[in-house]
């Protein structure tokens, strides 16, 4: 009897999975669910060419969801958690390996009324395998760091109001497809000041294949590498001075 109850214990934590919960502007906590498109449950996505892989389970719309205001450059901060708690348990089931991004889709209009689908999302943000030697990931990170993640909002991003997509994809099971768990979370923001950057644009659902390497791969083979799906980072717009080098002597 003892022995059935332990089995169905390590069941239970195998599908201890878990949802964003908070968002952070410059370090100000803002509030339990406040500013984002809150998913049912803490189930992952594992189908990569389902709506629900764009702001989770309902997230095509954020009707009933405000809009924090944040100027460009600023940095904000996600926050995951198995449960609605913050107490001393893993905020990410330590069995949950992978990687972080980070995404942002500018609204036609409204933020709140933007279901985020076509090829406008541009990633800002990535960290997959962050030691190769230790075999630590960016979920390790996230989970020593309270569960917690940050990034800059590139201060190039033309001003209006985005969704912002933070994704940890744990991939413990991802050796044969369906098998990569997707958890993703969408806020909505009103990025103000800003530039006038045009930066590359993918869709989600659309870019994600059940091939990627960073999708279908056994991470228990002492991985020395990994390539997050999506492409490459864009890290905003640097500043082109006026004039050339000589003039400018
Ligand atoms: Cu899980």
């Amino acid at each position: 009897m003892k022995a059935i109850l332990s089995v169905l214990a390590a069941a239970a934590v195998a599908n201890a999975h878990f949802t964003m919960q908070y968002i952070w502007s410059n370090g100000v906590d803002q509030g339990q669910n406040k500013y984002l498109r809150i998913a049912p449950s803490n189930n992952p996505i594992t189908d990569v060419t389902s709506k629900d892989l764009t702001c989770n389970v309902g997230g095509l719309s954020g009707a009933s969801t405000s809009t924090l205001s944040i100027p460009a450059g600023d940095q904000v901060t996600f926050e995951w958690h198995q449960h609605a708690q913050r107490t001393g348990e893993d905020p990410i089931a330590s069995g949950h390996k992978g990687p972080v991004q980070v995404f942002v889709a500018k609204a036609p209009s409204s933020a709140a009324s933007f279901d985020g689908q076509g090829a406008v999302w541009t990633k800002i943000y990535s960290s997959g395998l962050v030691n190769p030697s230790t075999q630590q990931w960016a979920t390790d990170v996230v989970n020593a760091n309270g569960g917690k993640h940050s990034v800059t909002i590139p201060a190039s991003l033309p001003a209006g109001e985005y969704l912002l997509r933070a994704e940890i994809i744990a991939l413990h099971t991802a050796s044969s497809y369906p098998g990569a768990q997707f958890y993703v979370g969408c806020a909505q923001v009103k990025i103000t000041g800003g530039g006038n950057a045009n930066p590359p644009k993918i869709s989600i659902p659309g870019a994600y294949k059940s091939s990627d390497p960073g999708i279908t791969v056994n991470i228990y083979n002492n991985l020395q590498s990994y390539t997050a799906p999506g492409g490459a980072v864009w890290s905003g717009q640097s500043f082109v001075p006026r004039g050339t080098p000589a003039e400018r002597r």
